[in-house]
């Protein structure tokens, strides 16, 4: 999952209104905090006890690489020594497997994430994941039911339905990373994401019984390996990135408060210095179709393979995840003149609510997902997909400083967001590796 995090602002113009509608999220927000028994500081102090993540096949924060011994599973274990019962949870809740292909449950899961999932650090923009996203990034080939966990709580009115208060998903992905040991260690895994507890519901370690249920249900189908990100540290991140944000609607991104306007900088200027040119520069650079992905995926496949931490496409899995879905995944890419694909760049849709805004409900967000340069330069493709984002009415363009990507983000004029994206695997041990070194993006 990215986190959002934004390039805070706060010399923007304020109308009384503005900074009255602020100060009541931000008592909403101490309140919340309060309630959870935890300040933001303690909660981001990595040194703290962990009475959940203590328990967990994963290296300790304050850990040292793993020897040669000590790289690979933490923990070994039989199907057989899996529980078959799902834990218990108190007696008003109960587990469900949530359908994404039911528009109904869809409507649900979407709900519960449109009004209590990640926020940035000063509770002003929140993700907004579309129903056709959530079915995208549920459904890949090979993917379980089972493993779209949700937690109901009995409703207390008779013919009202019980209400969605949890959530937490896997889905399984061929993840290779490498050890200093036995070299690239490939197997499937399961990429663990969309975690989310109703805002009432915070602080009374569901947390904790939301990842173990999903690592049963896992492990019930002899996966007994996880990657996932989150915003906070946990023990113990394989690796740190940081979001990086490019303004292509800087007038509204400063209204909002997503960016400010820079010292001795008019609007006018600052307009003037994120333009983009209407079209794309590239010669032939256009939408992928299902002809170009067999090369399109031997592409990707081969450039992946130089990081620490990537998957490995199957060509159904790779159509799956790139193929464009409107409103939700791009992929472009130019060809040689045999129709063989040499460079190819994508990116996927997640707006953001702007929470108690009253001009402007959404910002629009593109983040950039994985791109190949092969014939042309990995800063003219990404200047073509910022404009590509822009004809499509994108607010800002967000990447990560991962794979090859921080060599353009200068360039290209993007700016630094002020939080990270922590990469962690469960009960696996390898060295941790910089930025440069991930080839992974999850949604
Ligand atoms: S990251 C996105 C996370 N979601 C959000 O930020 C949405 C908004 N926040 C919420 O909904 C709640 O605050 C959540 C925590 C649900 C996050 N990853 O129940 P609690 C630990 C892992 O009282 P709450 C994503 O989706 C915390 O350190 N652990 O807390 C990837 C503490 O443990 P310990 C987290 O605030 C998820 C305990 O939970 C996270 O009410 C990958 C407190 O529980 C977090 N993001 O609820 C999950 N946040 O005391 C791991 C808090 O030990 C997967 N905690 O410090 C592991 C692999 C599983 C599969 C394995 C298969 C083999």
């Amino acid at each position: 999952m990215p986190f959002l995090t934004i390039s805070t602002g706060s010399q923007w113009k304020q109308t009384d209104a503005k900074k009255k509608a602020r100060e009541d999220k931000q008592a909403e927000a101490d309140k919340i905090r309060k309630l959870h028994g935890y300040d933001r500081k303690e909660k981001s102090d990595p040194n703290r006890p962990h009475d959940f993540w203590d328990t967990q096949p994963v290296p300790k924060f304050d850990a040292a690489d793993p020897t040669s011994s000590e790289e690979g599973p933490m923990e070994e274990k039989h199907v057989d020594e899996v529980q078959k019962e799902p834990y218990a949870l108190p007696n008003d809740f109960y587990w469900v497997s949530m359908e994404v292909t039911d528009e109904e449950e869809l409507k649900e899961i979407y709900t519960l994430l449109y009004e209590n999932y990640v926020e940035d650090d000063d509770n002003m923009f929140r993700f907004d994941y579309s129903r056709e996203f959530l079915q995208w990034a549920l459904m890949p080939p090979g993917y379980h039911k089972d493993w779209h966990v949700g937690v109901r709580m009995k409703s207390k009115k008779p013919g009202k339905k019980d209400k969605l208060v949890a959530f937490i998903t896997g889905i399984p992905a061929d993840v290779a990373v490498q050890t200093a040991s036995r070299g690239k260690h490939q197997q499937i895994m399961c990429e663990v994401n969309f975690l989310c507890c109703w805002k009432k519901l915070r602080g009374k370690r569901l947390a904790p019984m939301l990842i173990k249920e999903v690592t049963r249900r896992v492990n019930v189908l002899d996966v007994w390996q996880a990657v996932y990100t989150a915003g906070i540290e946990l023990p113990k991140p394989i690796s740190t990135c940081r979001y990086y944000h490019r303004s292509l609607n800087p007038k509204k991104l400063i209204s909002v408060g997503f960016s400010r306007l820079a010292p001795r900088m008019t609007m006018k200027m600052t307009q003037k210095l994120y333009a983009v040119p209407k079209e794309p520069q590239l010669k032939g650079i256009r939408t992928m179709e299902m002809k170009d992905t067999e090369s399109a995926c031997d592409l990707l496949n081969d450039y992946l393979s130089k990081f620490s931490l990537h998957p490995v496409f199957s060509l159904a899995e790779f159509q799956y995840w790139m193929m464009p879905r409107e409103g939700v995944i791009n992929t472009y890419v130019i060809t040689d003149e045999s129709g063989k694909v040499t460079d190819l760049c994508g990116f996927y849709t997640l707006p953001s609510t702007i929470i108690g805004n009253p001009e402007y409900n959404t910002l629009k967000a593109a983040y950039s997902y994985y791109n190949v340069a092969s014939t042309v330069s990995l800063d003219d493709l990404m200047y073509d997909a910022l404009i590509l984002a822009k004809q499509l009415d994108f607010d800002v363009f967000n990447a990560l400083d991962l794979m090859d990507n921080a060599s353009f983000i200068e360039k290209l004029k993007f700016g630094i967001g002020d939080g990270n994206l922590q990469y962690y695997l469960y009960n696996f041990r390898a060295p941790s590796f910089n930025p440069n070194q991930t080839g992974l993006v999850l949604l």
